[in-house]
């Protein structure tokens, strides 16, 4: 399999690494955190404002853009880069998630799911072909394979059963795979919270050799805990030489701990959705902005922040914004949490490099949460 992934720094003290991965729409950074775009785009924000918060690289989800505007339509407007004008890598999830947590599922055989439309409640089959099939028309740089993302909790003998049901689906989806060259298809490690099952499906994904790994079926409702256990049993296991792929998980504690255990790359609606209902993401911990000590508050969100946001606006003039339902408040509050998020992981990477890592997260921790990492 085509190597895209070179390691260019790592930690004495943890798993974490640094590295850049190569795709057809250019190189990203690692540890990245991937801004979500669920359709076409990442909510409030232009491509350009993006850009200007440092993202390198966007997700974006097979399951919305098939349920509307459908893949032929992003197809004909010459794939999904050029119809949503973002120039950088994009990865598109497979909808495997999407399909078990948003429509209204009817059922799961071998073939595939059949489930109905969460827009018009219109009835939908997505095989494993057809999810490549859709991700192969978006033109995405980076794939997802279609799995079953389980709900937590599970007893070990359904999700044993799902996971080799995943791995014989991720299998098809490498045969269904038609543009090699310009679109990497990662796999899927599902297994719950069982360490046995995590290990039988990574090692059965690792056998097919994919570029790189997505870690699913965490952060779906266990304690943070059990996460970082599975984390602490499967990373050892998985490919120095592939990134790996922590799927929907962004919140900034658990970043930390995923990049301390060796994860690459993270999404997360978090940012963006806590924007949007008033929370900022700030070095001190969050902030709502609503709140009435506010009202007269002349200083920006972050100090230390240089996003437009953070250059440009007061805490007050913010808190009006919110207060008159104005749009440009939702617009702003996403241009920093995004900004926030990326510039954690920039200092991450730096940290990194300069093996000071423990350090960094600690300081990180204490002013944001006011508690030992
Ligand atoms: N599978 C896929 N996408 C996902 C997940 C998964 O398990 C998760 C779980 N946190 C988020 N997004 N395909
Ligand atoms: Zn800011």
């Amino acid at each position: 399999m085509k190597k895209i992934f070179t390691k260019t720094g790592s930690s004495s003290e943890s798993l974490a690494r640094t590295g850049i991965v190569e795709t057809y729409h250019g190189k990203f950074e690692t540890p990245i955190f991937m801004p979500v775009g669920t359709q076409a785009t990442v909510k409030t924000m232009t491509p350009e404002e993006l850009k200007e918060c440092e993202a390198q690289i966007i997700l974006s989800n097979t399951y919305h853009l098939y349920m509307r505007p459908g893949s032929d339509l992003v197809e004909k407007a010459g794939g999904l880069h050029r119809f949503m004008n973002w120039k950088h890598p994009i990865l598109t999830d497979s909808g495997g998630f999407q399909v078990f947590s948003l429509g209204h599922l009817n059922k799961i055989t071998e073939e595939g799911v059949t489930f109905q439309s969460h827009i018009d409640g219109s009835r939908h089959f997505i095989s494993p072909e057809k999810a490549v099939e859709i991700q192969n028309q978006l033109g995405a740089d980076i794939m997802m394979v279609f799995d079953e993302c389980i709900p937590y909790p599970s007893d070990h003998e359904y999700v044993r059963n799902s996971v080799d049901r995943t791995t014989r689906w991720a299998k098809r989806c490498i045969d269904a795979h038609r543009n090699q060259d310009k679109q990497h298809l990662f796999g899927i490690v599902q297994g719950g919270m069982y360490h046995d099952l995590r290990k039988r499906s990574a090692e059965a994904l690792i056998d097919l050799d994919f570029p790189g790994y997505g870690i699913g079926g965490l952060s779906v409702g266990e304690p943070k805990k059990i996460m970082y256990d599975v984390l602490d049993h499967l990373m050892p296991i998985m490919p120095q030489d592939k990134p790996r792929y922590l799927m929907g998980v962004g919140s900034p504690d658990a970043l930390i701990h995923g990049v301390l255990r060796g994860v690459d790359m993270f999404d997360c609606v978090l940012p963006t959705r806590i924007a949007r209902n008033g929370t900022a993401m700030t070095s001190e911990g969050p902030v709502i902005i609503k709140n009435a000590k506010h009202f007269e508050s002349w200083i920006p969100l972050d100090s230390d922040c240089q996003c437009y946001c953070c250059r440009n606006y007061s805490r007050a003039y913010l808190r009006h914004l919110f207060k008159s339902n104005e749009i440009l408040g939702l617009r702003l509050l996403s241009i920093h949490n995004i900004s926030f998020l990326l510039e954690l992981m920039k200092g991450i990477r730096k940290a990194i490099k300069n093996d000071c890592l423990i350090d960094y997260c600690q300081e990180f921790y204490r002013r944001y949460y006011q508690e030992e990492l």
